[in-house]
């Protein structure tokens, strides 16, 4: 006996990702609904070896599902998330608007998966931000181990964390480079991002960081421990798929990096790729269609007295929102909504 899912987004990067892996994983799946707005209404999505129809999200009936997958977001997700939750789907949501919400929980299944419990406040689920989610699955066996007192981390995130459009401008503008007459001005960025990058993700906000570090700031407190001092630097790369973040770990006391590495190694969703020669550690095009969080460079950082550094890198579509999204079905599946 499986579950009724709705994947609602079912024609936008993340939604397709959302099938894909809902099939790959082998989700119990009974029945699905792919939904979209009216402009992509009909369009064919794949799951596995089938192919849906999109349907409507305007006056679709939730009642009769057991979870829906949303990645529409946050304004639409405003609209329906509580017409989904009130007639009795849990709405597991990719984009922030629940994210901070005290009665919905903000869970990576690796890290706080207990936090699912608490769903029935709201009947929904939020996922994380991509570039806080490959990130707290590398701190929370470090800070088990030995407790994380401060974290700096700069990010390298690829375009496809804006959306169809920035994979569209990345490639059209790097090719418009080339060939005269067919150079591509900014939209989607605010700068060239062919062969350059951009320190500037989301809106800036008061103090001068930006709402994508201010983001990692406080998901990081929400997910892992909220005694944890984080500053990010959130950077736009010329990458289609795969963010990439260099690590800064500070610990109330002293951890030996051939132990972390080992921690790193046996931890849930965790890959080592660490060699310190050519080539013996992870890119971001190595990680495409991964399930896998890639650790590689870890390192002391002698400069203080408990210091660690470490890359990380991680399929931002995948681990950073359709993967985690649907880790978190298969956790409320073990531990809520027992079919069977
Ligand atoms: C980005 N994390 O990378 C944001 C949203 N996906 O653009």
């Amino acid at each position: 006996m499986g579950y009724k899912v709705v994947v609602a987004g079912a024609t936008g990067n993340v939604g397709r990702e959302m099938l894909n892996i809902l099939a790959e994983r082998q989700f119990p799946v009974d029945e699905i609904a792919a939904l979209a707005s009216r402009r992509s209404l009909g369009t064919e999505v794949s799951f596995g070896d089938k192919t849906l129809k999109t349907k409507d999200i305007e006056g679709f009936d939730f009642s009769g599902y057991d979870i829906a997958l949303f990645a529409i977001g946050s304004e639409a997700t405003k609209k329906y998330a509580p017409i989904a939750a009130a007639q009795g789907c849990v709405v597991i949501d990719n984009s922030s608007l629940y994210r901070y919400d005290p009665d919905v929980p903000l869970v990576v299944p690796e890290v706080n998966p207990e936090a699912v419990d608490g769903y029935t406040k709201k009947n929904i689920i939020a996922n994380p931000n991509c570039s806080t989610a490959q990130m707290v699955v590398a701190l929370k066996p470090l800070h088990d181990r030995a407790k994380i007192k401060r974290v700096v981390v700069s990010t390298y995130q690829s375009v496809s964390g804006s959306g169809k459009d920035a994979i569209d401008e990345l490639w059209n503008q790097t090719k418009g480079m080339y060939v005269p007459g067919q150079e591509v001005d900014p939209k989607v960025y605010p700068k060239q991002i062919a062969f350059n990058v951009i320190p500037h993700i989301d809106v800036f906000l008061d103090d001068g960081s930006t709402k994508e570090e201010w983001k990692m700031v406080a998901e990081t407190k929400k997910i892992v421990d909220p005694s944890i001092k984080l500053t990010a630097t959130c950077v736009r790369v010329p990458v289609f798929v795969g963010h990439s973040e260099a690590i800064n770990i500070e610990f109330e006391e002293f951890l030996d990096e051939d132990e972390a590495r080992d921690i790193l190694r046996e931890a849930p969703g965790i890959l080592v790729v660490d060699k310190r020669e050519d080539g013996g550690y992870v890119t971001p095009v190595e990680c495409v269609g991964d399930f896998a969080t890639f650790i590689s460079r870890i390192r002391q950082d002698s400069t203080i007295e408990n210091g660690l550094n470490l890359w990380c890198v991680s399929d931002n579509l995948r681990k950073g929102a359709a993967l985690n999204a649907v880790q978190i079905a298969e956790t409320l599946g073990k531990r809520c909504l027992k079919k069977g």
